[in-house]
């Protein structure tokens, strides 16, 4: 099966990894792309040197001299052929990301779509790049501000969303006027390639000229030629905090733009007045899909005491029909994680939580024998814990949920929720218009998702995407998140015969 969806894809044995478009080279160290699914040798990826780098930012340079001066509307149009053409190709491309991702299929096709969405989203977007027109405090002067484009984006993508996170990233980037140089994650190459090469027949059927959109591959060595070169002015990353902290410092140093969406730490609150059956799913679907490896996953459920050993009860049995295994196969609920370090987090972090004192409730482990070659499939935990734990204020990108209870009022929940340095994704199961209203409410979740009566994954590309606090400010996909991609631009025009100063100044000469 696989073969086939390499083949249509356009995936050779071993590929260059470093493009410009349909110009295709790079003479770096070769990676080896290996599926979790079934530790199976994949394809290979040749991996971008500096040289190869410069030649690829020389290129978008040139590139953006053009682009730029494509009308937006026009923009718009290659991005809606990039949409039609990832319609015609949504099964082998949502087959790749799931085998070497280890996604379940249902979630390859979901990422997929994700890219079909922001691209439907950004064409709208290409007639509506708005400013604002201001009152001027002068006589025959008149003020607005506009949005121009920026120059080259560097997009630094990670495993888990291999390919809708560049898209979400791209797609409004490309309307703005942006060139794009892309890494993706060095976990899995082979969608990056793809991807590559459906936008570079796009840009080629259109007579578009080379560096648009780039590619480029390798470790954080490679991201590091962007986060340290001055001609890119925007790097949009994801991934851990971690690495966002490095990211935000090596840019702020030569005072360039970052937008960083990094680790969330991501609760759900369940009052008395929730409905139980909403809340198992929305919760075990947050906890295990993508094997807890979404920036999304809920990380804790904050839950009554009045409830708790109900709720408790009810998760622990859903957790009991879970089935695990190749992701591939649609009655698996549950694939495998990325690979065997996530394995050892994974175990870390069961170990630690019961060092501190916690609960286990429902048991961890690595799962052995046919059908778990890879040594990458692991059984989603349950542990009671409390929030001051270490390792619960940490992000474990893996299947392991921590209960814990409130008392009292909803402004203990709130508390609990707040109480970690994350501030990405977070919800509240009630259906107290009260308690919904103080969760949403300026004295409420402090992060830059906040839902009720849904889970904490899963959020629609419609509406700005990010967090707050270490999960680094940032915002991509809908609203208006796309101003980041474009320089904001003041104009004051004076249709008069003299020239007054504001603020009243005299100056006469
Ligand atoms: C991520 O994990 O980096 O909201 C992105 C969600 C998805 C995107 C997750 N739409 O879960």
């Amino acid at each position: 099966m696989i073969q086939d969806v390499l083949k249509q894809l356009g995936i050779e044995a071993t590929n260059k990894g470093t493009s410009t478009g349909s110009d295709w080279f790079g003479s770096g160290a070769e990676i080896s792309s290996s599926s979790p699914v079934d530790a199976k040798h994949i394809a290979k990826v040749a991996t971008t040197t500096r040289e190869d780098y410069d030649k690829v930012v020389e290129t978008a340079q040139k590139a953006f001299k053009d682009w730029r001066l494509v009308p937006a509307p026009q923009r718009g149009e290659i991005v809606r052929q990039f949409g039609n053409k990832l319609r015609e190709l949504k099964e082998p491309l949502g087959k790749l990301v799931s085998y070497e991702m280890g996604k379940s299929l249902q979630e390859g096709y979901g990422e997929v779509q994700e890219m079909i969405d922001i691209c439907d989203f950004a064409v709208g977007l290409s007639r509506q790049l708005y400013g604002s027109t201001i009152h001027s405090e002068r006589p025959g002067h008149r003020m607005y501000d506009q949005y121009h484009p920026l120059g080259i984006v560097g997009i630094i993508s990670a495993f888990n969303f291999p390919v809708a996170v560049w898209s979400w990233n791209t797609a409004l980037a490309w309307v703005c006027g942006d060139v794009c140089i892309w890494k993706p994650s060095e976990k899995v190459p082979l969608t990056g390639v793809a991807c590559q090469k459906i936008i570079a027949d796009i840009l080629k059927e259109n007579d578009m000229p080379e560096g648009i959109s780039c590619l480029i591959n390798g470790d954080y060595k490679v991201g590091e030629f962007m986060t340290t070169d001055k001609r890119i002015p925007l790097i949009s990353a994801t991934g851990s905090t971690r690495m966002g902290k490095i990211v935000a410092s090596t840019v702020a140093e030569r005072l360039g733009k970052t937008l960083l969406e990094l680790g969330g730490n991501n609760a759900i609150i369940v009052t008395p007045d929730a409905d139980i059956k909403m809340t198992v799913i929305g919760a075990v679907f947050g906890a295990v899909g993508t094997a807890g490896q979404r920036c999304t996953s809920t990380r804790r459920l904050i839950i009554h005491e009045s409830i708790y050993d109900k709720v408790k009860d009810a998760i622990v049995a859903a957790y009991g029909q879970l089935k695990i295994g190749n992701p591939l196969d649609e009655n698996n609920h549950v694939g495998p994680l990325i690979d065997t370090d996530a394995v050892a987090m994974y175990q870390d972090a069961l170990k630690r939580v019961v060092e501190e004192g916690g609960n286990i409730i429902v048991e961890g482990g690595v799962l052995e024998g046919e059908g778990y070659e890879s040594g990458c499939y692991v059984k989603p935990a349950i542990a009671e814990a409390e929030n001051h734990f270490d390792i619960v204020q940490h992000e474990t990108f893996a299947p392991v949920l921590y209960l814990m209870k409130y008392s009292g009022d909803v402004e203990n929940a709130i508390e609990l929720q707040n109480g970690v340095a994350q501030g990405l994704s977070s919800a509240i199961m009630t259906n107290n218009l009260r308690e919904a209203e103080r969760f949403l409410s300026h004295a409420g979740s402090d992060c830059g998702i906040a839902n009720v009566n849904i889970g904490t994954s899963g959020a629609e590309i419609g509406g700005a995407f990010g967090g707050e606090k270490e999960t680094g400010g940032g915002r991509e996909s809908g609203s208006d998140a796309w101003k980041i991609y474009m320089r904001r631009q003041t104009n004051t025009i004076n249709y008069t015969t003299e020239l007054p100063l504001a603020q009243g100044i005299k100056f006469d000469i």
